[in-house]
C-alpha cells in the first residue's frame, strides 16, 4: 500500500505544477459521460497512470476521464479507481480542485473498498489518506508530505453545502435544506467537491448533498471515483454517507460510469436526511 501512497505523491507534485503551467484550452475529446475534456483533465490522466503503470502491486486502474478498465498485472493486489482532477473547470477562476483515489480489492465495488486518499490544489496542497481505522492530513511543503493531524468529525455541525440545481429539488429536497437554514447552518458551496467535503472533515461536521432531482434522478457524482472514496473517509472519521435509503458503500455498482445521489457529513445530519428521505 505504502507504494501507491508514494505513487500519489509523485503524481501529486507532477500534477501541481501542470496546474502553476495554467493551460486550460479544452481538448477535442468527451469523458464518458459526454463531458468534454480539459486538456488539465486529460495530462493529469496520463501522469497518474504512467505512474501507476510502474507498480508490481496494482492489477487494474480505472479512470473518470477513461472508458474502460486498464490491466496492469495480473498478480497485482490492487484494483485503483480515480478522478484525476475534479471540479478542473475551476482551474479557470482560481477556485480549488482536487484528485480523488478509491483502492479496492478483488473487485471495484462499494464493500470492497479498503483505502482511499483526496489531494486538494488549493492555496496548499493537501493530502488525506483513510486505511479505514484513521483519516489522516498531511500537507505538502517543498515536495514533502508533512503529517498535521488525524481528522475526527463531531456528532453535529454547522455548515451546509448543498449542490445540484435549485430548480430541480424533489419538494421533500428543498423542504429540508430551508430547515437547515432556519436552524442556522451556515451556507458554504464552490463547485468543487473536493474542497466542499474537505472543509465539511476540518470544520469537524456539517452536510454535503448531490441528490437525486427531476433532471437528473441518479445525481451526478461518479461511484467509484467520487462517492465511494468520500463514503469510506467520512464514515472512518466518525460521519457517514448515504444515498437517502442506504449507505452509500452499499450500494450496487452496474457499470463503472454509474452515478448516484450521495449525502455526506456527521451523524445528525446524515440521520437528518435518512429521516426525511425514509417515505420517498
Ligand atoms: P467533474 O468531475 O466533471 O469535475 O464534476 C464534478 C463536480 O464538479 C464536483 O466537483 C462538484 O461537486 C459538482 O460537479 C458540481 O456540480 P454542479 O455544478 O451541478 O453543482
Amino acid at each position: 500500500m505504502n507504494e501507491i501512497i508514494e505513487s500519489i505523491k509523485k503524481s501529486t507534485i507532477e500534477i501541481q505544477k501542470i496546474i502553476a503551467k495554467g493551460d486550460m484550452g479544452k481538448s477535442e475529446e468527451q469523458n464518458s459521460t459526454g463531458d468534454t475534456q480539459l486538456k488539465l483533465d486529460i495530462i493529469s490522466d496520463v501522469v497518474i497512470e504512467n505512474n501507476f503503470k510502474l507498480l508490481t502491486c496494482v492489477k487494474q486502474i480505472v479512470s473518470e476521464e477513461q472508458e474502460n478498465i486498464v490491466n496492469i498485472n495480473k498478480d497485482g493486489e490492487y484494483l485503483i479507481a480515480y478522478d484525476p482532477l475534479d471540479g478542473s473547470s475551476l482551474v479557470d477562476v482560481n477556485l480549488s480542485v482536487g484528485s480523488i483515489y478509491g483502492i479496492f480489492k478483488n473487485n471495484f465495488t462499494g464493500n470492497n473498498i479498503i483505502a482511499s486518499v483526496y489531494v486538494v490544489f488549493g492555496p496548499r496542497v493537501e493530502m488525506v489518506v483513510c486505511d479505514g481505522e484513521t483519516v489522516k492530513l498531511y500537507r505538502m511543503q517543498n515536495e514533502e508530505f508533512n503529517y498535521i493531524k488525524d481528522i475526527k468529525m463531531d456528532q453535529k455541525g454547522t455548515i451546509k453545502s448543498p449542490g445540484s440545481t435549485q430548480q430541480c429539488w424533489y419538494p421533500h429536497h428543498k423542504e429540508m435544506i430551508n430547515e437547515m437554514f432556519e436552524d442556522n447552518y451556515n451556507l458554504t458551496y464552490s463547485g468543487g467537491m473536493v474542497p466542499d467535503l474537505h472543509h465539511i472533515l476540518l470544520r469537524g461536521g456539517g452536510l454535503f448533498s448531490y441528490p437525486g432531482t427531476s433532471d437528473k434522478s441518479k445525481g451526478k457524482l461518479r461511484q467509484l471515483f467520487e462517492v465511494f472514496p468520500f463514503a469510506h473517509i467520512f464514515e472512518t472519521a466518525g460521519g457517514g454517507a448515504t444515498d437517502g435509503k442506504q449507505r452509500v458503500l452499499e450500494i450496487e455498482t452496474t457499470h463503472i460510469h454509474d452515478t448516484s445521489p450521495c449525502f455526506f457529513g456527521s451523524n445528525d445530519e446524515i440521520n437528518r436526511v435518512i429521516t426525511k428521505y425514509k417515505n420517498i
